[in-house]
């Protein structure tokens, strides 16, 4: 066959992948992680689009390891996205905001990635048939990990493994979102940009729809749940006052489609620390680190207010971090609020 010069068609997700595969040969492992994780995200829209109709809308009678309500769908998600991490067999280690402790993947020992996860962000919304999504990051093993089941230092071996999920989002090698809303949206990095791809309900292939997104400098909206204010510290309201007859509001409560939205338009969405959550809300290692490796790869700027979301390591697993992210000169506007008591 004989290439032509211009594609005919916007690539679908698969023939993009094996594009930048022929073009990045050191990223094949990545790019097929992204396409398990892909077929994924499409079982999950579907679960999600039919959860009103299946009656699996509502909350599971289970506590998970951070005292929430789990939902159905948050345990349905979660088996989704492992068996999905699963049989790729390139993911030694798995951390999800629905299990209590990193997971060993036996078909898997000794492969060189992690994945860490959120399956459902957002499944409170779900009853109301609002926007979800999944959040997931890829970080490269950084520790060796050999378990051998006839050794008697197996529990060591195990215990070091784990270590692997303690890496900052500055580690990260790829993260994305799928966004399930009035369309259902991918949006990826692998270190290179920023891509998105919408999937198409008639063939139910991705096809590219946002290529190299890049946020706006500064951007119309502030994305905040302004319930919490009397409980923020000076800073943030200081901060939010600023912005009163400047910015318009915008807050949907799904992290996923607020970020979405602050990519697309610009502006900042922030969840702070209050006086009831000294750590905020959010978690680092699956929502706020994958989060901001693809704010910065769009150009834009993430901070708990201190420093810099990327560069917080995490000593365990569903640590929480204050979280503002967004349109480079408003996120440094917001940091200039903290700045005077440094
Ligand atoms: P979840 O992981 O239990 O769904 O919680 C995270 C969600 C985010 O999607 C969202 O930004 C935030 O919680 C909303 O919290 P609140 O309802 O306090 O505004
Ligand atoms: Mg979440």
């Amino acid at each position: 066959l004989r290439a032509t010069a211009e594609p005919m068609t916007t690539p679908t997700l698969t023939r993009w992948l094996l594009d930048h595969t022929r073009q990045n040969p050191s990223q094949e492992d990545l790019e097929a992680l992204l396409s398990s994780i892909a077929m994924g995200c499409k079982t999950i829209s579907g679960i999600v689009q039919r959860a009103g109709v299946d009656g699996l809308d509502g909350a599971a009678d289970t506590i998970n390891v951070q005292d929430e309500q789990q939902k159905q769908l948050d345990i349905i998600a979660n088996e989704v996205l492992k068996d999905a991490l699963r049989y790729t067999g390139k993911v030694g280690l798995a951390a999800s905001e629905e299990e209590a402790d990193p997971m060993l993947v036996e078909e898997a020992f000794g492969s060189k990635y992690v994945a860490v996860f959120d399956p459902l962000d957002g499944s409170s919304n779900v009853q109301a048939a609002v926007a979800t999504g999944t959040i997931f990051g890829i970080f490269k093993q950084n520790v060796e990990c050999l378990v051998d089941d006839d050794d008697e230092n197996m529990d060591d071996d195990q215990t070091r493994c784990l270590l692997n999920a303690l890496q900052p989002g500055r580690s990260l090698v790829a993260a994305g979102y799928c966004m399930y809303s009035s369309s259902t949206v991918l949006v990826f990095s692998l270190g290179d940009g920023v891509h998105g791809f919408t999937l198409d309900p008639r063939s139910q292939e991705f096809v590219l729809s946002h290529d190299d997104v890049r946020i706006p400098e500064r951007g119309p909206y502030y994305s905040f749940n302004e319930g919490n204010a009397k409980e923020w510290d000076a800073h943030v309201r200081g901060y939010l006052d600023s912005l009163q007859g400047v910015k318009g509001s915008r807050y949907v409560g799904s992290m996923v489609a607020d970020v979405h939205r602050t990519l697309l338009y610009g502006g900042i969405y922030g969840y702070p620390a209050d006086t009831k959550n000294k750590n905020g809300k959010l978690r680092l290692l699956y929502e706020a680190a994958p989060m901001s490796f693809l704010v910065e790869q769009a150009g834009g700027r993430c901070s708990d207010g201190r420093r810099p979301i990327m560069d917080v390591v995490p000593s365990s697993v569903h640590q929480r971090v204050p979280v503002f992210l967004g349109s480079s000169e408003d996120v440094r506007d917001l940091e200039a609020f903290y700045s005077d008591d440094l």
